[in-house]
């Protein structure tokens, strides 16, 4: 007898297949809220009085709207899907929707479908079109109804009846956007607060039976039972092996999606690759964001970026799409690894670039043959493999020329024989640092501290100093989270101490606005022999693997993990 969950397993991977392969894709952030330049949360900050917004959205004009330079700057990027907010937040629809009224070509001088003109341009280019949709949040509606935010300047939340916002509006326009716009890659639904698992499955229901390979994030809620992959937290980025499950990031080029006048702190093009080659070496996706204005123009800072990173993928391109995550199980300090067949692609950052050459540990097969993806000039980089027997220790280094060939990353591809095969321990780095993420952990809860606890191998003896790495939102209190004495315990010594912030990342490349990386050091440990230790960490923030996809509800402090760096002389 066939079980049907191995089924839905299989289903699954089939309609999710387009998806993994792609990595890359672009968020578009557009409606009413262009017109004011502060974001997309406008309305709710200010306490825009629904009669005033709908006055808005009468002048909302995109005269200079184009779908085709959208799709094709999507393209160019190197962007394999678009993910548009067809309702955001303030409940406007920005497609013909005969469900309400409150939608771009009924309620705004415009008069145009946007999305019909992108599912046009979009089929023409062979990109997958996919639908942003606000499905609990809906200020403009009187019942729609979110457990936090909700339109309470112009509605009163005792009057509220959610069924006739939900069946009606919600079920009803994403059944339009399911049947009027041909295929749709995905749905992208966002902060789900309060919505019952019963309606939650409904829409499942509704949606698979209209589209059935159409994809859904995790956030149309109650994650993992519903939704085919993760959306991480704003501008999260996951630890490597965190998720089982696929996963993408949804990020800002600045730190806002709607358009915004004010913000200008840009990611550079530089480390929008870095983080796209990242990201997709810890086997997840990268949904960038771009905030056209009220005019319909995707700013200039934010196309000139999107040009860059689709130039670089041009040429890099064979070692991101349809590649799989690096075999290691911690983040690499020069660069990033993904892989394909019998291919290693090392990801190189320039500013890393190493002179002479890069040493690489733990890989278990023979190189057959190390090249640089885009330099046909040199044909083979020489490579020297060791093996230490004691300690089951793996290394090579490999010959590189003194410049790196490309811009921004350069990739080195390694053909190996056999089935790639490395050590997936937490072993000694090339540059003798020791990574233990707390994701990876084994986690003991207590009534007052927790114990995280690891295995790792020692390749040298030495001493070493030890360092926890956290993410710190913006605006949270360190001494608040790290109230009390944390203790590590390995090869028989123990050290305490009460974490300060010692010191701040200002480029991590992983974590970025609202939190900062912040390192602190608990003191040192001496390794007299290579082997193998158990190392544990006992503080209140070596938490299990905390439930939910959305930023909101994450710590004001991460604890991600302890390193053990090697003190020189
Ligand atoms: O669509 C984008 C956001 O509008 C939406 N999800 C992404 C993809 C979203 N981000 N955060 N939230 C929803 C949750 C709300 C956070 C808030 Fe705030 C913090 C609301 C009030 C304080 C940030 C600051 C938004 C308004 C002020």
């Amino acid at each position: 007898m066939a079980d049907s969950s191995l089924d839905i397993v299989a289903e699954s991977k089939n309609r999710m297949q387009w998806w993994k392969d792609a990595k890359f894709g672009m968020f578009i952030h557009w409606g009413v809220y262009s017109l004011l330049g502060k974001g997309e949360w406008v309305m709710y900050a200010d306490k825009i009085p629904v009669k005033e917004y709908e006055k808005l959205a009468g002048e909302f004009n995109p005269t200079q709207f184009d779908a085709k330079a959208w799709v094709k700057c999507a393209k160019r990027a190197g962007m394999k899907y678009i993910v548009i907010t067809a309702k955001h937040h303030d409940g406007f629809a920005m497609y013909h929707s005969r469900t309400d009224p409150f939608n771009i070509v009924d309620a705004s001088s415009f008069g145009r479908d946007p999305l019909k003109e992108l599912s046009e341009a979009c089929r023409e280019e062979g990109i997958r079109l996919c639908f942003y949709y606000s499905h609990v949040i809906d200020w403009h509606h009187p019942h729609a109804l979110h457990d936090t935010f909700n339109n309470l300047w112009d509605y009163e939340l005792e009057k509220k009846a959610f069924f006739s916002y939900w069946n009606h509006k919600a079920k009803g326009q994403v059944r339009e956007l399911l049947t009027e716009y041909g295929p749709v890659g995905l749905l992208w639904f966002d902060t789900s607060g309060g919505l019952s698992k019963k309606e939650s499955e409904a829409m499942v229901n509704m949606i698979r039976e209209l589209q059935p390979d159409c994809l859904i994030n995790s956030r149309v809620s109650h994650w993992p039972d519903f939704g085919d992959y993760q959306s991480k937290g704003n501008n999260e980025i996951p630890m490597y092996g965190e998720e089982t499950r696929e996963w993408e990031t949804p990020m800002t080029l600045n730190q806002s999606w709607g358009y915004s006048t004010k913000d200008q702190v840009w990611k550079s093009t530089d480390a929008l690759i870095r983080k796209l080659v990242h990201i997709v070496s810890k086997g997840g996706n990268l949904l960038l964001n771009v905030g056209p204005t009220e005019t319909g123009i995707i700013p200039e800072q934010s196309a000139l970026r999107l040009k860059e990173v689709g130039e670089w993928l041009a040429r890099n391109g064979e070692a991101v799409y349809g590649t799989s995550a690096s075999p290691f199980p911690y983040e690499l300090e020069w660069g990033a690894v993904t892989v394909k067949e019998d291919i290693l692609f090392l990801h190189v950052y320039n500013r890393y670039w190493p002179e002479g050459e890069l040493a690489l540990n733990g890989v278990r097969n023979t190189v057959k043959h190390a090249y640089l993806l885009t330099d046909p000039t040199t044909s083979s980089l020489p490579v020297h493999q060791s093996y230490q027997p004691e300690t089951d220790h793996h290394a090579m280094r490999i010959r590189l020329p003194k410049h790196p060939p490309e811009d921004h990353v350069s990739v080195i591809a390694l053909e190996v024989e056999g089935k790639i095969d490395v050590d997936r321990g937490f072993i000694q780095q090339a540059n003798g640092s020791i990574k233990l993420d707390l994701v990876l952990s084994e986690i003991t809860t207590g009534s007052e501290m927790n114990e995280a606890r690891w295995s790792f191998k020692a390749s040298s003896s030495g001493i070493y100093e030890v360092m926890l790495v956290n993410f710190k939102k913006s605006g949270a209190v360190w001494e608040k989270e790290y109230d009390h004495e944390v203790t590590v315990r390995a090869a028989g010594q123990t050290i305490s101490c009460i974490p300060q912030e010692d010191k701040v990342v200002n480029d991590s490349i992983s974590c970025q606005h609202p939190y900062t990386e912040v390192h602190s050091s608990v003191g040192r440990i001496v390794i007299e022999d290579p082997g193998t230790y158990a190392l544990t960490l006992s503080t209140k923030l070596a938490k299990p693997k905390p439930f939910g996809p959305e930023i909101w509800q994450a710590a004001a402090v991460k604890l991600r993990s302890v390193r053990l760096v090697p003190l020189i002389g």
